[in-house]
């Protein structure tokens, strides 16, 4: 038997002679010669960085040599149930493993009921996003959830079928086989943290079954959930305060981050590990592309912390991305961890030491940063916080994006914000009432969510067109603009008239100097709202999406639609009338698709028709830029004008290209002179607003909300 911590990579070593002398044999009888031997030279490029981590987590606890083998056992069952057309992608992927890195890549994500009724309806309508441009497409939770409340279908019963509300595994596989003929990716989520109470597994601890009982984090008292309380932050402080769930049937609290239907996973037992790996190369036998890995900053907890992005947490995805690599080469992870500046870019493998873990990951400081300067009209503080966040790897890629279907969490670090004189908090709290349409002169339709009145911390829902202050499309028209209508349905409806709403002057609106964020009234704003979602009076707001989205663009990674942005779709304002979502209002910007608003993206005289056009160009013109791919390297650029962002993207083969963006209410220039520090001798136009470089007095000029990418001749 090795004993892995005694010499490690000696150790290690060893191990991996003995499994290739025990497995191989197996993997060529079971897989044929030429894939027996891949499984091999897989297992021989991963080896260590599975035994690596599985040696720190559960070293201690168990046998790290066996646990590889066994681990490895469950990765060659997989490998051979993997049916041919998967082993088809993998051996094409093995030999282009940048594939998903390319400029032509755009993606969409949707709730596939909410989109298109079932997997069936969704096939049904591909055509759609075909006309985007969409290549990747991201199905929000899709297997067998729990009746009741069930967290958007993240609370999941069954791994192993389809919600039957959405269809089988059949029509999974059919949809599958259609997105393949298309050049669509699949992303399909695998909630790992947590399982629903409902689950097999949680319904046999509740029976008593120990070795189940053992998955969950089960206490016979408050004494350590008290404790653990102290430094844990609450994930729903309205609606599922604390952390921990009595169980009468566990004789106990068990451990419940979420709501109280989920509990969370104890990966600190091993055969937790073991069982959610069978889950994983499960899904990936039937899920192409992509595993969303959801929460997975939650799966380690430590005393003492808010038990978020432990070094655990991070070890653990690393070593099931070495035996998925095993099993199923051809999938990616990618990381849903929403989490604070510094800790992001490690999802994505970028420790001290460089270990493959994630291949995308949310750029949620993007995110947050586009917000942030769209309302400041500033664009500083995102020059400052993004500039100085490590690269992604080069093997790696961001999904950039500027909302998805869950809050905006105002992830800004005090230290950037102070660097550019602002305060931290002061500067949260203004983002979260400027967007709730609770401060002064806001052109946003937002609402607050969740509230936090201990920590004084408050989140965003809202559709990223009522964010941008477009008005028509919107349902609840008119009604909509007040404030307290906005915040529908929440017991945060009164927090309108909250002093601290019109008291709160935001430092970075009034050191920004700009007149827009204290108080400028907006066109967009004020001019009544068109129910027939003509442009009248949307025009800034428009602009301000595109602009957005101009970002999400170009900056590096796979852009990612959210549904219903592509056609400026507004908030659902009747979210709080099914009584499963009513005490949500995360269900504001989670509509139903609006296909009569859909069938009018090819008029330009519509808000629908102006926002489709441009966000396809905005993938149009992307495609051909080599200088957009994932992989390239993004050089944030510090301008002469504090409205404009300023960005240069590089890649090894290609020119560089230098993206502006304009946030603020009137035309913004800045020196030729940055152009050419960007390598850029002779401007060349790609794409922008206005469909033309504007050049004058050794200056670009930008339209209000406008944007404009550059490249050399
Ligand atoms: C995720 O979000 C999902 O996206 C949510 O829709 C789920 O409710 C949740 O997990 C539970 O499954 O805290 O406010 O850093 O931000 O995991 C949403 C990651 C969440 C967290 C994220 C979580």
């Amino acid at each position: 038997m090795v004993d892995i911590r005694s010499s490690s990579r000696q150790a290690a070593a060893l191990l991996l002679r003995e499994l290739v002398e025990t497995v191989g044999p197996l993997a060529r009888a079971r897989l044929g010669a030429l894939e027996g031997e891949a499984f091999l030279a897989r297992l021989e490029q991963v080896h260590l960085d599975v035994v690596e981590p599985l040696d720190v987590l559960y070293g201690t606890r168990t046998d790290t040599a066996e646990l590889v083998r066994g681990l490895v056992d469950v990765a060659l069952d997989a490998a051979a149930v993997r049916p041919w057309p998967l082993r088809v992608l993998d051996r094409r992927r093995e030999v282009d493993p940048a594939w998903f890195q390319r400029a032509g890549m755009v993606g969409y994500a949707c709730y596939a009921d909410r989109f298109g009724g079932t997997l069936a309806g969704v096939r049904e309508r591909l055509d759609y996003l075909t006309e985007l441009g969409v290549t990747y497409l991201h199905l929000m939770p899709l297997l067998a959830t729990r009746t009741g409340p069930n967290d958007g279908g993240y609370a999941v019963v069954d791994y192993d079928a389809v919600d039957p509300r959405l269809g089988t595994m059949g029509d999974l596989e059919a949809l599958g086989a259609d997105l393949r003929d298309r050049g669509i990716a699949l992303c399909v989520d695998l909630v790992l943290n947590h399982t629903a109470r409902e689950h097999r597994w949680a319904r046999l601890a509740a029976a008593g079954d120990p070795e189940h009982r053992d998955f969950y984090l089960v206490f016979p008292d408050r004494a350590l959930p008290d404790a653990y309380e102290r430094t844990l932050p609450e994930v729903f402080p309205d609606t599922a305060p604390g952390s921990f769930t009595r169980v009468p049937e566990l004789g106990g609290w068990v451990w419940t981050t979420f709501h109280d239907y989920q509990w969370d996973l104890d990966y600190t037992n091993p055969a937790v590990f073991t069982a959610m790996l069978r889950t994983m190369l499960d899904l990936a036998n039937r899920v192409r592309d992509v595993l969303r890995l959801d929460a997975v900053p939650f799966l380690w907890k430590r005393m003492g912390t808010d038990c978020q992005n432990q070094p655990e947490a991070h070890l653990l995805v690393q070593a099931y991305r070495g035996l998925t690599r095993l099993a199923a080469p051809g999938v990616l992870f990618k990381a849903e961890a929403i989490v604070a500046p510094d800790m992001l870019v490690q999802y994505l493998g970028a420790h001290d030491r460089y270990r493959p873990e994630c291949d995308l990951a949310y750029h949620n400081q993007l995110m947050v940063l586009l917000w942030s300067s769209l309302a400041t009209r500033d664009a500083r503080l995102a020059a400052r916080a993004l500039s100085r966040l490590r690269p992604a790897p080069a093997t790696t890629g961001w999904v950039t994006y500027l909302r998805c279907h869950d809050d905006i969490g105002w992830a800004v670090a005090d230290s950037d914000a102070a660097a550019v004189g602002w305060h931290g908090s002061d500067h949260r709290r203004f983002l979260a009432d400027f967007y709730a349409g609770r401060y002064p002169g806001s052109f946003a339709r937002g609402a607050v969510f969740q509230e936090n009145e201990a920590t004084g911390d408050a989140r965003t829902s809202g559709m990223a067109a009522a964010l941008c202050g477009i008005a028509a499309g919107n349902p609840a028209g008119d009604a909509a603009r007040d404030p307290g209508v906005t915040a529908a349905g929440g017991p945060r409806a009164t927090a309108a008239a909250d002093p601290r709403a019109t008291a709160a002057a935001d430092p970075g609106a009034t050191a920004a100097g700009d007149p827009g964020a204290t108080g400028a009234a907006d066109p967009g704003g004020t001019a009544a709202a068109d129910p027939a979602g003509t442009v009248a009076g949307d025009a800034a707001g428009i602009d301000r999406l595109e602009t957005l989205y101009s970002v999400v663009f170009s900056y590096g990674g796979i852009p990612v639609l959210w549904m219903g942005d592509e056609l400026g779709l507004g908030n659902d304002e009747r979210w709080a009338e099914d009584p499963l979502h009513a005490d949500d209002n995360r269900w504001l910007h989670r509509p139903p698709m609006d296909w009569a608003a859909a069938a009018r993206r090819t008029d330009p005289g519509t808000v629908a028709g102006q926002v489709f056009g441009r966000l396809r160009a905005l993938a149009e013109a992307r495609k051909g830029q080599l200088a957009l791919r994932s992989g390239g390297e993004t050089t944030v650029l510090v301008p002469d004008d504090p409205h404009v962002l300023a960005y240069r993207r590089r890649h090894q083969r290609s020119a560089p290209l230098l993206a502006l963006a304009n946030f603020s209410d009137d035309w913004q220039s800045v020196d030729l002179g940055l152009a050419a520090a960007a390598g850029i001798r002779e401007p060349v136009h790609v794409h922008s607003t206005r469909r033309r470089l504007d050049l004058g007095e050794g200056r670009i000029h930008l339209p209000a909300w406008g944007f404009a990418w550059i490249t050399t001749r």
